[in-house]
């Protein structure tokens, strides 16, 4: 049985890498009672994610997961790998630790980072030999056909969901929850959501986009709690949410505008419209990833969700095309939803990864 799993994970930057990995540690520990180690590389970052971490302690378990901080490359010359080892986003592995995978051989993993391209189908659960040790090592892809690994989703997300929208009041306003890059056309939509036909209530969890908005305010600097006004748009910042909470603001928003990876999935499994900023790419290939998505998404090229999205990429959110955006707002919801669905019926990526280790014993 392969009950030990070692995940490993560096902070390239934001809050992308360890939000997906402390996601899937949590859910492999909860839902399949394995013994999870979670080594990160910057404690400091993952405090924001993983709630009452201490990011003084070098090892600590929190929710049944062990968070250790991967320190220097001495640091494991003795530190034995559990039956599986999952290398997030190609973080390179401490050399050590390679050396000491060599006496009990693990199922190596790389957990690629997630695209709806189609090439995904064809590398996904490829191997490879790492040239070193001859240690084989499987790369695994997240991503949103059967041939894929699958996309990160709890086992009672959705039940949760629903029983929490059950909850909600509906109010008159438009609820808009804005999570996005500082290069975003941040100016250009707060203008068109202020001069718009519909009076919408924007919720900001504090972070690198509040000085373009403090700017749009004409305030130096603005704060968590701060309620400011413009016409027809009233935005609240809110405090960095926990993750649970976070999923909350998607479930209760009408509209949501999201990020990278983990929030960009998270917002697909609020059942609501939203909007995705890619994370920006050389030669602007987050383009082409935009696109390949909107395609599994079913949207087509000259429909305004995919104008939307390229305008908040690319160009900028002009008045007409936010009214636009926001007239077709109950067919864009109905979308939402079937597409959801759509993705629900697909295996997810923990239990992709568990069936895979299973199969290789
Ligand atoms: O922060 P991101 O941009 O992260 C990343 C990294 O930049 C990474 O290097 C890159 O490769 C990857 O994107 C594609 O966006 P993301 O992926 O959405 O991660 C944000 C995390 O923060 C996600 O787990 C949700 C969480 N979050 C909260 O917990 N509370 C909040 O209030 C908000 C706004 C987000």
């Amino acid at each position: 049985m392969n009950r030990r799993w070692d995940i490993f994970c560096r902070v390239v930057d934001n809050f992308g890498d360890i939000g997906v990995c402390w996601r899937l540690a949590k859910q492999l520990q909860d839902e399949y009672a394995l013994d999870v180690r979670l080594w990160v590389d910057d404690l400091n970052v993952a405090s924001k994610i993983v709630t009452d971490l201490d990011a003084e302690a070098h090892s600590q378990k929190i929710y049944g997961v062990e968070v250790c901080l991967w320190r220097d490359e001495a640091s494991f010359v003795n530190v034995m790998p559990a039956d599986v080892v999952i290398e997030a986003f190609a973080c390179e592995l401490p050399s050590p630790f390679i050396r000491n995978m060599v006496a009990n051989k693990p199922i190596w993993l790389n957990l690629e980072y997630l695209s709806a391209e189609a090439w995904v189908d064809e590398f996904h659960a490829l191997g490879s030999v790492h040239p070193a040790t001859g240690l084989h090592k499987t790369s695994f892809f997240p991503g949103f056909t059967q041939k894929t690994g699958g996309l990160i989703r709890e086992q009672h997300l959705i039940t949760k969901r629903e029983a929490a929208k059950a909850e909600f009041k509906r109010l008159p306003s438009l609820q808009v929850s804005l999570f996005c890059y500082p290069h975003a056309p941040l100016q250009s939509l707060l203008h068109a959501m202020a001069e718009g036909e519909h009076s919408v209530e924007c919720f900001v969890p504090t972070g690198s986009a509040i000085g373009k908005i403090a700017e749009f305010f004409g305030r130096a600097q603005i704060e968590v709690g701060d309620t400011l006004n413009k016409q027809q748009m009233t935005l609240t910042v809110l405090p960095f949410l926990t993750q649970d909470e976070y999923d909350q603001l998607l479930w209760c928003c009408d509209l949501n505008f999201v990020r990278g990876e983990d929030s960009w999935i998270r917002a697909l499994w609020s059942a609501q419209p939203f909007i995705w900023q890619t994370y920006p790419q050389e030669e602007k290939h987050h383009l082409k990833k935009l696109d390949a998505f909107l395609e599994k998404y079913e949207v087509k090229q000259n429909e305004v969700l995919s104008e939307f999205h390229h305008a908040w990429l690319d160009t900028e959110i002009t008045p007409k095309l936010w009214n636009q955006l926001i007239t077709e707002l109950p067919a864009l919801k109905e979308h939402a939803e079937l597409q959801t669905q759509k993705f629900e019926q697909h295996t997810d990526l923990a239990a992709k990864l568990v069936i895979f280790t299973k199969n290789r014993v």
